[in-house]
Order: structure tokens, then sequence, then C-alpha cells
């Protein structure tokens, strides 16, 4: 039933008088009723759709049968929409300065990691007890879960899989489908806690930072090991080779170390956190410096690709797992909801191609949980979309679109230096 129809309902069995506002010009203030809401009507709004048994819809249901019985089918007020959009806007920045704190010119500032560099380094963690918590809507944790997949490390780091809360904080639900070809949500299969704050908060002397995925974990001692992704994945690549099952691949092998810094230093503030900087820009100003920044290096990536079946020729590295966990969002939710809209990714023919060929990697499709990604970030980052309205997915981001043949195999390695193109 929709919200016109009880509307009517409510207003039929209303006991107010209303001037009617369609009679009234929205120029001048309307006369307030004087509103005796009976104990009748709200019961009636609240149960308008017998088939729904959604509170907040309920309320929102009731919200705008009151203000139609206010106002009517008009516009409202002036004044109405002055105050909520001062009372929306204020919220807004209140809600952005916590969760994506920015400099003092509104552009965003990404929190450091706290647990940092202590993976590959280490010797004295053990390496039999790790486990990896992740999120599938995160790019970085997807990186993990990608490097942990090619390298054969499934069986040796079990992985739990956090959804987000309504709350915006990761919480552990079992998976409401089961799907054999995708990683799901899970429980939280090491600690059997509720939520990841309390795995944190599970280190001798607890913990008071952002509990972020992805997270490494040592079980024995109950200590997180690492939650920087770079890191992790450092470690997955070279750092856990004796218990790897595929320990003869190396994605960032001596020879290409430089070109792979040199790239991560182009990608990771430019795309990787540059997509970021225009979702959570809190100022004109920052919004065009940061869409600025992202498509001219994605348009300089474009053209290197045009020559180059990778990054840094014509072996995978890390620096294309990093590339590619932004790229398979970017269609899907970056260029909507982060208004990197100057292209969408299928316009660019070299990155596109270059994401379907590391898609087609085997295992890398069932790291990537399309629906969970839309979920996480149209459900739950509610300041950026408060309706929770989910977009329909674009058809470019289909699997079957996704794993159409992609013809980079014959690209030969270019060699060319990074600083060829910058
Ligand atoms: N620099 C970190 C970033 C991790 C991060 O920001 N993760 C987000 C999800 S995309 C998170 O868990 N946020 C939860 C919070 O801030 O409370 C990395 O690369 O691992």
């Amino acid at each position: 039933m929709s919200s016109t129809c009880s509307c009517t309902s409510l207003l039929s069995s209303s006991p107010l008088t209303i001037p009617l506002s369609k009679k009234t010009p929205i120029t001048k203030s309307p006369r307030i009723p004087r509103l005796s809401i009976t104990k009748r009507t709200i019961t009636m709004s609240l149960n308008q759709n017998p088939k729904s048994n959604s509170n907040s819809i309920s309320i929102s249901n009731l919200v705008t049968s009151i203000s139609k019985l206010l106002w009517g089918q008009a516009l409202p007020p002036q004044l109405l929409i002055s105050t909520v959009r001062t009372a929306w806007s204020t919220a807004w920045q209140l809600m952005m300065s916590q969760l994506a704190p920015s400099d003092p010119s509104g552009s965003y500032t990404r929190p450091a990691s706290q647990f940092r560099n202590t993976t590959t380094s280490s010797s004295n963690i053990s390496r039999q007890n790790l486990h990896l918590y992740v999120g599938l809507a995160c790019p970085w944790a997807h990186r993990t879960l990608i490097v942990r997949a090619i390298k054969g490390l499934e069986d040796s780091i079990p992985v739990s899989v956090a959804s987000p809360g309504i709350d915006g904080a990761w919480e552990f639900r079992d998976s409401p489908v089961l799907d054999q070809d995708k990683i799901v949500p899970t429980l939280d299969k090491a600690q059997g806690c509720r939520n990841l704050k309390q795995v944190y908060n599970l280190r001798r002397g607890g913990y008071n930072g952002r509990s972020t995925v992805p997270m490494l974990w040592d079980v024995n001692s109950k200590d997180v090991v690492c939650n920087e992704s770079y890191d992790i994945i450092e470690f997955f690549n070279s750092g856990l080779n004796g218990i790897a099952g595929n320990p003869g691949l190396d994605l960032a092998p001596p020879s290409l170390r430089k070109r792979i810094d040199e790239w991560n230093q182009i990608i990771y503030p430019n795309v990787n956190n540059g997509v970021y900087r225009c979702g959570f820009a809190q100022s004109q100003e920052a919004y065009d410096i940061a869409v600025n920044e992202l498509f001219s290096t994605l348009d300089l990536i474009d053209g290197h690709l045009g020559g180059s079946r990778y990054l840094c020729g014509d072996e995978l590295t890390l620096a294309d797992v990093c590339l590619f966990t932004t790229l398979i969002r970017f269609d899907l939710v970056y260029n909507v909801m982060f208004k990197c809209t100057k292209k969408k990714l299928i316009e660019y023919p070299n990155l596109y191609g270059y994401l379907r060929d590391i898609y087609q990697i085997p295992k890398v499709a069932a790291t990537c949980n399309f629906v969970a990604i839309m979920d996480g970030y149209y459900k739950f980052l509610f300041p950026l979309n408060p309706g929770n309205i989910r977009p329909i997915m674009p058809s470019d981001c289909e699997h079957d679109e996704l794993s159409r043949p992609h013809s980079r195999e014959s690209l030969a390695m270019t060699g060319k230096d990074v600083q060829m193109y910058v």
C-alpha cells in the first residue's frame, strides 16, 4: 500500500479540519492547524502497511502523513526547508568529522594504522596460529584476501569475515545466503566475539583505537600482529612460504621492487585513497583537487596499460593487487556514491581489460562479493546515502561481463620506468 493511500485513509478519519495547501499559496506562511492527532490516527498510520514489520518505514510514513496533514501535497514552506537544511548540514559536518577526519581545507585525512611493520621482521610470531579478520566491502581487506588466495594460504590462515553493523562498526553475523562461489560473511571463528572491537579488546591492556579491517591476529598470544593492509600482503607474499600452497609465486621480486614502490606512491594517494578523498571531501575545493588528481592518474595508468599487461610488465605484482581492489569497486560504488563521475571505468579500454584480466586469475573472483560490497557502502555509509537505497548493479560489473576475454596475454613487457609517465 502506498503512502498516498495511507495518507488518504488517515485524512478521511482525521478529526481535524485542515486548510488544504493546494489552495494555500506557498509564498505565504501556512496557517498551522490546531493539531490534535488522536491515538487512533497514529495507530492507523503505524499499521498502514500490514505486511511491513519495519518500524522505520512506519515512522517515516507517520512523519509523511503528519506533514501532509500540515501542508498537503504542496512543497513544505521555505522555513521548513531552511531549518531542515541547517540541521542536516550541521549533523552531516559533525558525523563526517568523526567518520572522515579532514584538514582545515576540508580534505579527507586518513588516520594511520596503529599496528604496523611487525610482521616480516618479527621472528617471535607463531606462524601456526594466525587468523585474519576482514570485511568484504573494504578494499584494504580485499587486498589481503587476494594475496592469501593466490599464495595458497587458505588452509594456513583461517579467516573470519565481519559485516558492517548499524552503528558503522564491524560485527559478526552468519551469512544469510550460502554462496559456494564467493567468500561470505561469517561469525568470529577464532575468538567467538560478537564484534571486532571485542577482539581488539582481548589484547593485554585493551585497546582504544579504531577497530579496523584487515587485522591479522595471533590466536595464541591474543594480540594484534598487524592492521595495515600493505604490511599484511607483503608478509603473506614472502613471510609464510613455509606454509603456503604456492610458495614459488613472488608478487614483489627484488628486480621489480623499485617499480612497485613507484607505482604505489602514485596510486595510493590519487586512486586508492583518492576515491575516498573525493567521497569524503568536506569542501568543494577539496573535492575538485581530489577528483582531478584521481582522473589524471587513471588517464596515466590507462595509457601505460595500453602497452604493458600489468603495471610492472608481464608479471602480476602487489601494486596490481592494490590497484585492482579499487578498480573493482569503481563503477559499482565510487562512480556514484563518491562522486567520481568524470568517467566510468568501462570507458577506459585498457583499465577495463586489465580489471577483467586480474578478475579471471583463478581464485580472485571468489574474493569479489559484489552484493556485500554494494551493501557495505550504500546501506551502511549512512552520511553519504541517508536513504540507504542500493542502486542497481551496473552491467559492466556483472560476473559474466568480467569473465569476457580480455586479450591482454599478447601484451609484451615494456620495461619502461614509471618516471616516463609522470
Ligand atoms: N590503512 C588501513 C586502512 C583500513 C581501514 O580504514 N579499514 C576500514 C574499512 S575500509 C575500517 O575498518 N574502518 C572501521 C573504523 O574506522 O572504525 C589499511 O590499509 O589496512
